[in-house]
């Protein structure tokens, strides 16, 4: 058995063989284990040839096949397979060794697991890897944590498999200690969710409202892909929605069951989110937009209600233009809540990450690559302490300039009754976040009133409670 495998990847479904094929291909002696024999063989028989791979049946083969310090590669379904693999791994590992998990860990999973095999003197390096089947092995959007010392022996060869953005950066960085690799992650899939919820919007808007064809909402999304919208979810939605059922003749989107499943990375966000106090109402929106597309017997029942009284659209064309201001302003507060969710995570869990460098590393090989993220980076490399997104001087005069029309849109939507949650949640958004009074010095009162939660005076220091039973004079707490 050779020991010369510079690095081993165990779970050799679509993600784990392509991935195993991506480091063979970029020239690195790669050790392939799976817990189903069969699994290793059929890639050793159609893909051996393709680079220097050691093809190992157990646990032991497969540990002994690796130089030292090794590199184990987990690419497992996420949840107790881990732990499983993990349980299976460690105890054959050495300190200095190192166990990557590229699945779609919690990160408070790997935060467990991390420490834990910390005390053994092992590192464990939660990574996201966004892409998918072809990222995997065309290459991916790699976002590893773990230690710094960790991505000095690793950080080279996920550069040399990664993705690279148009000016030719490696799409993988170090974003932090721990589970701050795989909360970045989450993130990404919760923004993702956000972008094609907006981008699911708008064609219904194209459809329901403007009266366009699925082809030729094709088009006109093939047009926005030409400006400041270019992304591959914007490509690929084209493409989806050119595409013709054989079987039917019908557009394929006529054909396929409008409910949308979701595995649950955007939910994790939400959630985390709601922890943390960071509004995410987009993301959020997007998410329980899946889960109402799902409640097939509760729209079954709804079907009668009464729905708006018809009204005249002007023209579809000059309308198309109100909607892709929409989709950009959404998309703008997408990004600020999904960035506000990072540094509260960063914040939180002390994790120092650079959102510059993690916008960086979106712009190739994920799913919500975008041409938008090189300005993304660009706003948070000149000011790293950017409170939002939308306090960069140059979003804020994008949004400015298409709030008129991100309006319109909402108005017409509301008028036709064609449901919009993600854009009117961004709208939301924006409109609270410019307000100069919000009607929570009206909840507090409430809040005071029966709870005697006390509340804080714009004029003075101190908290304070009224007695509303008594004479409502104010008291001190
Ligand atoms: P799956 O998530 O479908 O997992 C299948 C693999 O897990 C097989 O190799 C299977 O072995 C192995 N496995 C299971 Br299931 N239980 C196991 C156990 N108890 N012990 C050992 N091995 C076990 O594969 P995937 O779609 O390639 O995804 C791999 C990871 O990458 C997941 O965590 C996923 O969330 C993540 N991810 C997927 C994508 C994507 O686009 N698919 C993108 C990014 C990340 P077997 O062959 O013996 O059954």
């Amino acid at each position: 058995m050779s020991t010369s495998a510079q690095i081993g990847v165990t779970g050799l479904a679509v993600m784990g063989r392509n991935l195993a094929r991506n480091f063979a291909r970029n020239g690195y002696t790669v050790a392939v284990h799976n817990r189903t024999v069969a699994r290793t063989n059929a890639l050793m028989e159609e893909f051996g040839h393709e680079g220097e791979f050691v093809a190992t049946e157990t646990a032991k083969e497969f540990v002994a096949a690796l130089e030292r310090p090794r590199r184990l590669m987990i690419m497992v379904k996420a949840g107790e397979p881990t732990d499983t693999v993990i349980q299976e791994f460690a105890p054959l590992l050495e300190p200095g060794d190192m166990i990557i998990d590229g699945g779609n860990a919690h990160f408070a999973d790997t935060r467990r697991r991390e420490r834990a095999l910390r005390e053994q003197g092992i590192h464990f390096v939660g990574t996201g890897v966004s892409g998918g089947e072809e990222g995997a092995l065309h290459g991916p959007s790699i976002m590893p944590g773990g230690s710094k010392e960790s991505y000095e022996s690793l950080g080279p060869m996920l550069e040399k498999i990664s993705a690279k953005a148009n000016d030719g950066a490696p799409c993988v960085t170090h974003v932090g200690p721990d589970g701050a690799g795989h909360f970045v992650k989450m993130v990404h899939n919760g923004i993702e969710y956000a972008d094609m919820q907006l981008i699911g919007e708008a064609y219904q808007l194209l459809r329901d409202v403007a009266g366009y064809s699925p082809a030729q909402i094709a088009d006109i999304f093939r047009t926005w892909n030409t400006g400041r919208l270019d992304s591959y979810l914007i490509e690929i939605t084209a493409e989806v929605l050119s595409h013709v059922d054989a079987a039917t003749g019908k557009p394929f989107v006529d054909i396929v069951e409008d409910r949308a499943e979701q595995k649950g990375t955007g939910r994790w966000t939400v959630q985390i989110a709601l922890d943390l106090g960071v509004p995410v109402s987009g993301i959020a929106e997007a998410v329980f937009a899946r889960s109402l597309s799902g409640h097939a017997d509760l729209r079954a029942a709804s079907r009668g209600l009464a729905g708006p009284k018809a009204t005249q659209l002007g023209e579809a064309a000059a309308f198309a233009d109100r909607v892709e201001q929409a989709l950009y302003a959404s998309k703008i507060v997408s990004y600020t809540q999904g960035f506000h969710e990072i540094t509260a995570g960063s914040t939180e869990y002390d994790w120092n990450i650079d959102l510059g460098a993690v916008a960086s590393i979106w712009r190739g090989g994920c799913i919500i690559r975008a041409a938008f993220l090189d300005r993304i980076r660009a706003a948070y490399d000149a000011r790293p302490d950017l409170p939002s997104l939308l306090s960069d001087e140059t979003f804020a005069q994008e949004i400015a300039a298409a709030q008129d029309d991100w309006r319109e849109v909402l108005v017409a939507a509301t008028r036709q009754g064609v449901p919009t949650p993600g854009f009117s949640a961004a709208l939301a958004y924006y409109d609270a976040l410019r307000a100069e009074r919000l009607p929570a010095a009206l909840t507090q009162g409430q809040r005071d009133f029966f709870g005697a939660h006390t509340y804080r005076r714009t004029d003075r220091e101190g908290s304070f409670h009224t007695l509303w039973g008594g004479d409502r004079s104010e008291v001190e707490a």
